[in-house]
This record gives structure tokens, C-alpha cells and sequence, in this order.
């Protein structure tokens, strides 16, 4: 009942990639808040760049990586009055709002104007930053193997604040401390990796210091890559051991065993003993921003474009105890084009986002892959569903009932709260599972969707032996955990 879904933690959060404010408040209403989230991600919200020529112009995604300042008013998801809204509504429906912190660098090149309809140049941020605030001689990041080149260096010509400066360490701070005081409850620290951990352990417990019991949660993009000189686990102690970083290898390792010709059953072991970091510290995630459309190098990753299997690796991060997973949600982009992986977000001629909200009332437009289009990820059925089996199943942090054929089918249990199977062959896998769930009759919510006791899909009945009757189709899964019992409500 209410009771129960108030009292229930919320342990997994969705990217709102490029959504504006207006819409991610009504999606925190009727969506997020309701299927347990506990929070989204949004973009830069600071105002930015404005590109309208060149790659993926006009209005590509990643002006929003190029700041100009750190007025709220305005980037291109809206303005400071719209994202107070955002974050007030949201916070009301259990959901918090994560912002993505771009605070290692300013923009590219010589000049422009931004979101807002201001002028800066190089080195030259009106009211904010000059030229002695940035890095100075300018450098390019060249040598991975060389800290100093990697974090005071420019990282592809985006200027470098000069996170050594007690002023430009108080800026972002303060930029920090009016997000959080406006109830944002947590940051990613963009390109982390290419600012000093002593840098960032500063301007962290400054903000920490200032917040009180409002403290944010932080999460910083750290990539580790074997042999270079900045590694993430020389950020793991920030923030008085309280931060946690970006696990880029576990999106790369699910899409090794998904996609990549190995197979799911080597998944019985998958956690820090494949040289992932420990759990506690770890974000995980199928696949984000960048790696869905091969930016910032290295691997591959499993993308709705691969539809089912997306699905699956999905549920497979959000049964699996391993980290704190973020979803990604989309909008659709050719992936075989490097100039449309530029594109920014559906638009209108003014380069206001059109957003799925937009024109429809009660439900936004989703599940369009093609360019134009929105993808919402995060409602396709078996991944939103899969929310709750996490925040049920979370109190057990272990893995039991293990069943695999050797091959692409697998399935597993989380003591008493859960069970899933995954089955990534061509036919359909039905079987009698031995779990370790209260006998029962659980909905399954891969097949459909567990509402005020009822399920719109197949019902699993637990045997007073712990065993399960369950259903995979090919390509699918099934899914059931104590939060959707039936007749409970
Ligand atoms: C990140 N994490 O560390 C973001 O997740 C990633 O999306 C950002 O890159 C990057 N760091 C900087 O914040 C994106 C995009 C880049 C783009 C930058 C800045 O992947 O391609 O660079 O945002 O907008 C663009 C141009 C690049 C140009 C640069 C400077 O693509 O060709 O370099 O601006 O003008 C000369
Ligand atoms: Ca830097």
C-alpha cells in the first residue's frame, strides 16, 4: 500500500538526457515517483555555448558541456524559475534531481554568444573568469600517462579553469551550494578525471561544509583505463570517503557477455573480481551519453539500438547487486553517422527543445528510435518494472538459486524478495526454478504490470517448496519479487 511504497528505498536513477525542466517535473509525477526512482539526472543546467554551425549544428548536444557562466537562467532545458519547479516537484513525488556539473572547463575556441544571448571570448567569462583563472601556458592533453598533462592541460581546446585558485574554487562552489540549496540532491562531476583530486577534494568539502544535512550525493566521471596515470580509485577517499565514481567497465564487460560473442552464463561471477571497483563505490550503468554514441573512446556498449538485448542487460543490471545503476534515456540518433551523433535533442526552429511532453497532456510522446524521435528507455515495460524488483530485493545483497544452461539462459534469486530468469536464445525457455521466495503468487512484471494488487501479466505461483513454474519468451525474460505479490496491495 501507500505506506509500504513511502518506506521503501529507491535504489536506482535515470539520465533525462537533454529533457527540459517542464517535462522532467511531470515525468517525476507520473512515472518516477510512482515506479520508485530515486532520482534523474539532468543536463548541464548552467547557461552554455550556442553552436549553430559545424558538426551536428545547429544546436548539437554537446554545447551543454561548454559553459559560459553558472546563471541557471538560461540553458536550453529552460530557466532557473522552470528548474526551481522541476526539482520542488520532483522532491515531492520521491524523486531527486542529480545535476550534471561541468566545472573543469568553459568553452571552446575564441568566443560566442550562449544560451542566454551573451558574448564571452577566450579567457574572458564577463563577471565571472579571466585570463588568471585559467591554466596557463595553454596545453592540450596529449599523454595519459602524465597526471599533470591530463588535469591541467585543455581537454579537446575546452579552456581550463585553474581548479588550483581559491577564486575559481570558490565560484564553482558557490554555483554547487545554490543548486543544492535549491534541493538538488546530488552532483556528477563531469571529466573528474581531468581535475586533481586534491582540486576536487577542496571544492567538495567546501560544498560539503556549507550544505549541512543537505550534503549531496557525488558521483564522479572518472574512466579508468589500464596503464594511464589517473586511476579512479585515486578519488575513492573525496569527500571523506563518501563519493562514489563511474564504472565504465561494467557497461563494458555486459556488453562482452550481451552483444559482444561471450555468453550470459559467465555472469555467475561478475562483480569486483572482474576488476570492477567495489560495489559501495561504484555507479554502474548499461551505457551513457557519450559511450552510446562511441564518444570518449574505448569499447563497446549495448545501446537501444539493440532492442531486446538492451532490455535484458537492463534487467540484468537492476537484479544483480552490484553498484548504484543509472539508467540512460534516450532520443533517437543514426549511430552509423558520426555527424548525427552530434544531433541535439528534438527541436524547433528556435532551437527550444521539443520535448516528449510537448502537445500531449497526459502522457509524453515515447518509443520512437528514429531521428526526431524519443526513446524513454526508461519506460519500456521490463526496465521501469525492474526499478521496484531492485528496491524490494535490495535489503538482500547476495545472489542465490543460480541456474544457468551453460549458455544464454540464466536466472537467479535474491534470497527471499526476488527472482529473475533471462533468456537471450531464440526459443522460449519454460521451467520449474527452485527459489528461495515465499510460497505465493507473484505477478510477473517483465510480462506486465503490477497495479493497487492486480497484474496485467502472467501470474507465478510459489510452491510451498520455494518452487517456481516461469516463463521466458525468446529474447526475454521474466521477473518476480515481494513488492508485487497478488492481492497485496
Ligand atoms: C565529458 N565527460 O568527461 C562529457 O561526458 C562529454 O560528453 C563531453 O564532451 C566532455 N566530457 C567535455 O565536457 C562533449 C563531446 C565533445 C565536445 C564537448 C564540448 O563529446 O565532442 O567537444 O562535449 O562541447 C566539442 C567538439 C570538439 C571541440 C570541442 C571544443 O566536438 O571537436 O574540440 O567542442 O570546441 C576542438
Ligand atoms: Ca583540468
Amino acid at each position: 500500500g501507500a505506506a509500504q511504497a513511502q518506506t521503501t528505498a529507491r535504489t536506482a536513477f535515470v539520465h533525462l538526457f537533454e529533457w527540459k525542466w517542464t517535462d522532467v517535473a511531470k515525468e517525476c509525477e507520473t512515472y518516477l515517483g510512482p515506479k520508485g526512482f530515486a532520482a534523474v539526472q539532468v543536463s548541464p543546467p548552467n547557461e552554455h555555448h550556442w553552436v549553430t554551425s559545424g558538426d551536428g549544428a545547429p544546436y548539437p548536444w554537446w554545447m551543454r558541456y561548454q559553459p559560459v557562466s553558472y546563471h541557471l537562467d538560461r540553458s536550453r532545458s529552460g530557466t532557473r524559475a522552470e528548474f526551481q519547479d522541476m526539482v520542488n516537484r520532483c522532491n515531492a513525488a520521491g524523486v531527486g534531481i542529480y545535476v550534471d556539473a561541468v566545472i573543469n572547463h568553459m568553452s571552446g575556441g575564441n568566443g560566442g554568444t550562449s544560451s542566454a544571448g551573451r558574448s564571452w571570448s577566450h579567457h574572458n567569462y564577463p563577471g565571472l573568469y579571466g585570463s588568471q583563472d585559467f591554466h596557463q601556458p595553454v596545453c592540450s592533453i596529449t599523454n595519459y600517462g602524465d597526471a599533470n598533462n591530463v588535469q591541467n592541460c585543455e581537454l579537446s581546446g575546452l579552456q581550463d579553469l585553474n581548479t588550483g585558485s581559491s577564486y575559481v574554487r570558490a565560484k564553482i562552489a558557490d554555483y554547487l551550494v545554490d543548486l543544492a540549496s535549491m534541493g538538488v540532491k546530488g552532483f556528477r562531476v563531469d571529466a573528474a578525471k581531468h581535475i586533481s583530486p586534491g582540486d576536487l577534494g577542496a571544492i567538495i568539502d567546501n560544498v560539503n561544509s556549507r550544505t549541512g544535512a543537505n550534503k549531496p550525493f557525488w558521483f564522479l566521471e572518472v574512466i579508468g583505463a589500464a596503464g594511464e596515470a589517473v586511476q579512479p580509485s585515486q578519488y575513492f577517499a573525496l569527500g571523506n570517503s563518501q563519493v562514489t565514481v563511474t564504472e565504465f567497465s561494467y557497461g563494458k564487460e555486459l556488453y562482452g557477455k550481451f552483444a559482444g560473442g561471450g555468453k550470459l552464463a559467465d555472469l555467475q561471477s561478475f562483480g569486483p573480481s572482474w576488476n570492477l571497483m567495489p560495489s559501495s563505490k561504484a555507479v554502474a550503468f548499461v551505457d551513457n551519453h557519450d559511450k552510446q554514441r562511441g564518444h570518449g573512446g574505448g569499447g563497446g556498449y549495448v545501446t537501444y539500438h539493440h532492442g531486446s538485448t538492451y532490455d535484458l542487460a537492463n534487467i540484468f543490471m537492476l537484479a544483480w547487486p552490484y553498484g548504484y545503476p543509472a539508467l540512460m534515456s534516450s532520443y533517437g540518433f543514426n549511430r552509423s553517422s558520426s555527424y548525427d551523433t552530434s544531433y541535439g535533442p528534438p527541436h524547433y526552429s528556435d532551437g527550444a527543445t521539443k520535448g516528449p511532453w510537448d502537445g500531449n497532456p497526459s502522457s509524453p510522446a515515447c518509443f520512437d528510435p528514429s531521428v526526431g524521435g524519443w526513446v524513454c528507455e526508461h519506460r519500456w515495460r521490463g526496465i521501469g518494472n525492474m526499478v521496484a524488483f531492485r528496491n524490494a530485493t535490495v535489503d538482500n545483497w547476495f545472489v542465490s538459486d543460480w541456474w544457468s544452461n551453460g549458455n544464454n539462459q540464466i536466472a537467479f534469486g535474491r534470497g527471499d524478495k526476488g527472482f529473475v530468469v533471462i533468456n537471450k536464445e531464440g526459443n522460449a525457455l519454460t521451467r520449474s526454478f527452485k527459489t528461495s521466495l515465499p510460497a505465493g503468487q507473484y505477478c510477473d512484471v517483465i510480462s506486465g504490470d503490477f497495479n493497487n494488487g492486480t497484474c496485467t501479466g502472467s501470474i507465478v505461483t510459489v510452491d510451498a517448496g520455494g518452487y517456481a513454474m516461469m516463463s521466458a519468451p525468446a529474447n526475454g525474460a521474466a521477473a518476480v519479487h515481494v513488492g508485487a505479490r497478488i492481492g497485496d496491495q
